[in-house]
C-alpha cells in the first residue's frame, strides 16, 4: 500500500536522497525547499522513472522557507485532499552557517540556524500533526546530529539546535503517544551533502577539506535508514539512530587515513 511521505529539504542532500528511496519503493512523496527550479527537476525524474501510481501523481511539490510560520501553514493547507494525508513526516530541512568561536558569531548565521533547525521543524510539524491525531496513526522522523549529542569547538550554535532537535524529538514521543504516533530521530555524523558548502558560504576548497582522508557518510546512507524505519511493524519504534562514517568515533575523534 503506498504511504505518503513529506520530506523538508528535498533539493539536496539527505532529503533529496529520501525521495528518491521512498519514490523507488512505491510510495508518493511531498518534495519540498525553496529552491524551486530543483522540486521540479527532482518531480520530472521521478516520474519519468516511475510513471505515475494508480493513475495517480507520485510527486508533488511545495515550495516555502521553514522559517516562514504563515507560509508553511498555507503550504500545507493548500495539499489536494488526495495528498492531505501524510503518512510520514521527514522533518530534514537543515544547515549550519559559519564555524566561529562564540565571541566571534554573527548575529545573522545564529538566527539563521535556530530559525531553520528549531522553529522551521517546530511550524512543520504542527502543521502536519492535527491530521496524524485525527487518524491516530503517523510517524515523524526528525534529522538531528551527532552534533546533538555532543558540543564540538566552535561548533556552539548548531550544536545547540541539534540538541534541540534530540530534545523535542524525546518531547513529541512522549505528547503523541496516546494517539499512536511513532516519534524517530535520526543522529548522522559527517556526511557530504552541500551541509558544509552551506556552512562555509560557497567555499568549495574548504568544504572538501572536512572530508579529507575519510569515507564520510552519502546521502543514500540516511535515506536507507530513514526507509527502514517506517519499515517496522506497527508495535515497533526506533527511537534514536545514531550514524557515522566508520572512520569517525564521535564528534571530534576522527580518523584520517
Ligand atoms: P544539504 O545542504 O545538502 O541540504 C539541506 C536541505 O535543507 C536543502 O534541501 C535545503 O533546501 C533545505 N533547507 C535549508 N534551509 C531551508 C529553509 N529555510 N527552508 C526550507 N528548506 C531549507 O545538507 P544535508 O542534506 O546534509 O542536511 C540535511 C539535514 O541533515 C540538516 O538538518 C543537517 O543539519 C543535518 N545533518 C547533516 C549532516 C552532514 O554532515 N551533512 C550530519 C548530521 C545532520 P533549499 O536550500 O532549496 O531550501
Ligand atoms: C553535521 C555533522 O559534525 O558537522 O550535523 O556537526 S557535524
Amino acid at each position: 500500500m503506498p504511504k505518503t511521505i513529506l520530506i523538508t529539504g528535498a533539493t539536496s542532500g539527505f532529503g533529496e536522497a529520501t525521495a528518491r528511496r521512498f519514490s523507488a519503493e512505491g510510495h508518493r512523496v511531498i518534495i519540498t525547499g525553496r529552491r524551486k527550479e530543483r522540486l521540479d527537476a527532482l518531480q520530472r525524474e521521478l516520474e519519468g522513472l516511475y510513471g505515475s501510481i494508480d493513475g495517480h501523481d507520485r510527486v508533488h511539490c511545495l515550495h516555502f522557507d521553514v522559517r516562514d510560520q504563515l507560509d508553511v501553514e498555507k503550504a500545507i493547507a493548500s495539499l489536494p485532499p488526495e495528498w492531505s494525508t501524510i503518512d510520514v513526516l521527514v522533518n530534514n530541512a537543515g544547515l549550519a552557517a559559519g564555524l566561529d568561536p562564540i565571541q566571534d558569531g554573527k548575529l545573522d548565521d545564529w538566527e539563521k540556524m535556530l530559525d531553520t533547525n528549531v522553529k522551521g521543524l517546530l511550524y512543520v510539524t504542527r502543521a502536519v500533526i492535527p491530521g496524524m491525531i485525527a487518524r491516530k496513526a503517523g510517524h515523524i522522523i526528525n534529522i538531528g546530529s551527532t552534533a546533538g549529542k555532543e558540543v564540538y569547538p566552535k561548533g556552539n550554535v548548531y550544536c545547540a539546535s541539534k540538541h534541540a532537535v534530540d530534545a523535542l524529538t524525546k518531547g513529541f514521543r512522549q505528547d503523541l503517544l496516546p494517539y499512536g504516533i511513532k516519534v524517530t530521530q535520526v543522529a548522522p555524523g559527517m556526511a557530504e551533502t552541500e551541509f558544509s558548502v552551506v556552512r562555509f558560504e560557497g567555499d568549495e576548497a574548504r568544504a572538501k577539506q572536512v572530508y579529507h582522508g575519510l569515507q564520510p557518510l552519502r546521502p543514500e546512507d540516511i535515506a536507507e535508514l530513514v526507509f527502514y524505519v517506517t519499515t517496522l511493524p506497527a508495535h515497533v519504534c526506533v527511537n534514536d539512530l545514531v550514524v557515522t562514517p566508520t572512520a569517525q568515533a564521535n564528534s571530534s575523534t576522527v580518523f584520517r587515513g
